[in-house]
């Protein structure tokens, strides 16, 4: 059976919307035991039913706590496929999958984990938000063939990037993915990753073509790096002026709930376009944001205004007020008008 033989989707949504586990966990059991790609079972299912979940948050109709809810019976759902990918015996090499620090979505690495062990190889998978020091300790007391990061938050590319440094300094291939790299392999190349891929069937792809041992990344470009590290240590400072600033922080409004994290996010794209040398993540997030408070019937300028705001706070960092100027409206429509 394949996505377009029809995949029972909705059932699985609604196994996750009612937070039923035995109902989830007992779908995907007969998919694999009706021979269903157990790839499939991860990506089109599982994977595409959290990002619903997702949506759902975006829109305010579900709380981070019913968030939580749901993604413990997605956990549950592929612990399933992890168990029929248990029963693969081990032909090829060894895979540290992890999560770096400041990542606390740790079930994309787990299905990317079940995908990669269902293809032959052994898996060690490291929890969530997993410090530098201890990914190189477990590389070092393992010794695998590759390391797989996920990093689905802008605010964790920069500690991906330290486990770039960490793997690629044993001569260990690293290959990464996750949202915040976005659709295409430009930001992993920015960051020395070997490899990117941008789902579970791609990561199982990439890892086939790794080479053996890879050489230590060089330095990231100094004139950016300046810049990035110092918005990232002054990073609490900076929300704080945002928040004294923006006018979504200074009244009581329907967003307030969303519009510290929302803040962060504005300063991570920030900090991750001059990290990568890769303005999107700003229109990226200025869309995202939009639709966030619109969700919430806020005003449809504010994020627009965020944009103003952030470009005036960081006008002492010219290489990242430049780029908000150029790029934070790109995406958004003002006044029934895209932006050009
Ligand atoms: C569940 C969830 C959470 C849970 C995570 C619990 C857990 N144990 O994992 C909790 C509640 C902790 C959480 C917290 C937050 N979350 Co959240 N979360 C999600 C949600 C709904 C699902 C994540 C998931 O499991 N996705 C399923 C995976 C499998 O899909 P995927 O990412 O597409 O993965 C595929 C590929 O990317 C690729 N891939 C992934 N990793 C790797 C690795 C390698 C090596 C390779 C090759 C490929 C690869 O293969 C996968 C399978 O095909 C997403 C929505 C979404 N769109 O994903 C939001 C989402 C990621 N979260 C979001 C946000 C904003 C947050 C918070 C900041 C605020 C909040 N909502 O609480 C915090 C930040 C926490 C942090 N610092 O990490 C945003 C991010 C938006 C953005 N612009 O960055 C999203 C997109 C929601 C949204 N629509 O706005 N979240």
């Amino acid at each position: 059976m394949t996505v377009s033989d029809g995949l029972p989707t909705e059932a699985f949504d609604h196994a996750l919307s009612t937070v039923d586990e035995k109902a989830a966990v007992a779908l995907v059991r007969g998919l694999l035991d009706d021979g269903v790609d157990p790839l499939s079972v991860l990506v089109d299912v599982i994977a595409r039913g959290q990002r619903v979940v997702g949506e759902r948050w975006q829109r305010g109709e579900w709380t981070v706590a019913k968030e939580h809810a749901a993604t413990a019976v997605a956990i549950s759902a592929t612990k399933e496929v992890d168990r029929f990918a248990d029963l693969v015996p081990v032909t090829r090499g060894r895979v540290v999958v992890a999560c770096a620090e400041r990542e606390w979505h740790a079930l994309p690495a787990m299905i990317v984990g079940a995908a990669i062990r269902l293809h032959g190889w052994e898996v060690v998978l490291l929890g969530a938000s997993t410090s530098p020091a201890r990914l190189s300790q477990c590389l070092h007391d393992v010794g695998p063939d590759a390391t797989a990061v996920s990093c689905s938050v802008l605010g964790a590319m920069s500690t991906t990037r330290r486990f770039i440094e960490a793997s690629t300094t044993a001569g260990i291939p690293i290959m990464v993915g996750g949202s915040a790299f976005g659709g295409d392999d430009r930001r992993a190349r920015a960051l020395g990753a070997t490899a990117w891929a941008p789902h579970a069937h791609g990561a199982v792809d990439a890892l086939r073509d790794l080479p053996a041992v890879v050489r230590r990344v060089p330095p990231l470009p100094r004139s950016l790096m300046a810049e990035h590290s110092a918005i990232e240590i002054n990073h609490h400072d900076l929300v704080e002026t945002l928040r004294a600033r923006w006018s979504a922080t200074t009244t009581n409004g329907p967003v307030t709930e969303v519009s510290r994290e929302v803040l962060h996010q504005a300063l991570h794209a920030v900090s991750v376009a001059l990290l990568t040398n890769d303005p999107r993540p700003l229109p990226e997030t200025a869309v995202w944001i939009d639709h966030l408070l619109t969700a919430r019937d806020a005003d449809p300028g504010l994020s627009a205004e965020l944009g103003v705001v952030l470009a005036s706070t960081l006008r002492d960092y010219p290489v990242a007020h430049t780029l908000v100027q150029r790029h934070w409206t790109e995406g958004l429509v003002l006044q029934g008008e895209p932006v050009r």
